[in-house]
């Protein structure tokens, strides 16, 4: 029996098939180019940050380019920030003037990406902060830039949050209403209490109401999990869980969001970068475990995806092309297949498709547990060349595979089922 994700109120039904998307965190931290978080992490003022906004100027933003490389590399999907804790819009909102246009790029930002994008057939989402660091009515928690100001925190008798909350449903209603069909909403988060800071969660964002609104705006969209109310998908971020995600006990629909780096904006000094191959073994992996993989590029303040970036998606795309069939409308395999040992199994259920994945090449034989009987053919996914199989009396499946391994970052067998 293949395992299905609870229901939710939102359309997942693409989402669970087209399994891989492109994550871009793009803002004025793509300019200090040292972690999307500079602003917090080094304490820094609304006004010193200011130089930023001043000098962003990506002179060589092409979205056409964006969207060809990501539809190279598999993604079906992409998620934008349209504003990060910073506060910074990338969109002509009415609300505000800290915005793209009133910068030196002199335009609204994320128009163009959305067309460009959607023209090659993806689906769009919008990641939205729910913390903002520039707002003057956004009192100040632990992880706000002024937490060691004392004078700035005193003045926050004169802060009104719901001052904030209204600008932020404004904001959202903009996004919702002005750039078509909008598939995914991705709030980020709720902040915690601390010793010194109250926390800000579903009370302070009115989490139900904003729910509300997003539907009723954008009926069918996804809402991610982060606004203290489990919606349509729950998100681990940077990391790998060991199986497939459940709530009070029951498998739901979920979303692994990994960077190349660690950091999400781009950083220019950062050295521990994934490579293609770990990349590609991560969205295996996470297909294997019923789940999507949401991978994130930092653009520069150029407009650019940067060399390290385009390398991995390239080499990603490299294997997509002839490895999609196992990612694409693939799921958790059934129980009853027992995984061997160094890989890993992701099963098509509408063509009763098993695909098992090696990440580790062995020599000369795989051996399936209990699969005797089950396999009417198997090939080489790379190639289609046909692998041949001995059966056993004890119901192993012996699988009988070159001693080199196919030229691919990760082979597949594909099995087709009786
Ligand atoms: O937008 C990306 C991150 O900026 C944001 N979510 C993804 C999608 C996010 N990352 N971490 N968090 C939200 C929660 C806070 C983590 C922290 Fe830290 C750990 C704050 C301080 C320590 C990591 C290191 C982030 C800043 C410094």
């Amino acid at each position: 029996m293949v395992l299905r994700p609870e229901p939710t109120p939102g359309d997942t039904s693409w989402f669970v098939r087209d399994r891989f998307g492109l994550f871009i965190h793009w803002g004025l931290y793509s300019l200090p180019a040292r972690h999307e978080w500079v602003m917090s992490r080094e304490r820094i003022s609304a006004e010193a940050y200011r130089k930023y906004f001043d000098h962003f100027d990506p002179d060589l933003y092409d979205p056409d380019m964006w969207a060809e490389v990501a539809s190279k590399a598999g993604m079906k999907y992409f998620v934008v920030t349209t504003k990060h804790h910073e506060g910074f819009c990338l969109w002509d909102s009415k609300l505000t003037d800290y915005k793209a246009p009133n910068t030196p790029a002199g335009r609204d930002l994320l128009r163009p990406m959305v067309d460009a994008f959607r023209k090659r057939g993806f689906r769009v989402g919008f990641y939205h902060s729910l913390l903002d660091w520039h707002h003057p009515d956004y009192t100040v928690d632990q992880y706000h830039p002024m937490r060691d100001n004392e004078e700035y925190i005193r003045k926050d008798s004169e802060r009104d949050i719901n001052r904030y909350v209204e600008y932020l449903f404004g904001q959202v209603r903009e996004l919702l209403t002005q750039y078509g069909k909008i598939d995914i909403m991705w709030f980020d988060f709720s902040v915690a209490p601390s010793e010194r800071f109250p926390g800000k969660g579903k009370e302070t964002w009115q989490s139900e109401r904003l729910i509300k609104m997003v539907r009723e705006l954008q009926p069918g969209i996804l809402i991610n999990d982060r606004l203290q109310i489990d919606q349509d998908i729950k998100t681990p971020e940077q990391y790998q869980p060991r199986e497939w995600l459940r709530v009070n006990g029951k498998p739901v629909v979920w979303e692994a969001c990994h960077t190349f780096s660690g950091s999400w904006g781009y950083h220019r000094d950062e050295a521990t970068w994934k490579s293609v191959d770990m990349l590609i073994k991560m969205l295996i992996d996470t297909v294997s475990k019923g789940g999507n993989f949401l991978l994130n590029v930092g653009p520069t303040g150029r407009g650019e995806f940067d060399a390290r970036a385009l390398d991995r998606l390239a080499g990603i795309g490299e294997w997509m092309k002839r490895h999609s069939r196992s990612i694409y409308g693939c799921t958790q395999a059934p129980e009853e297949f027992v995984c061997p040992q160094d890989c890993r199994y992701t099963y098509n259920p509408d063509k009763n498709r098993l695909y098992l994945h090696v990440f580790s090449w062995p020599f000369k034989h795989i051996h399936l547990d209990g699969m005797a009987g089950k396999v009417e053919y198997a090939q080489l996914l790379n190639d289609a060349s046909e692998i041949t199989f001995k059966e056993h009396e004890d119901g192993t499946l012996t699988l009988n595979i070159p001693v080199k391994a196919p030229d691919v970052a990760v082979p597949v067998i594909e099995l087709f089922l009786r």
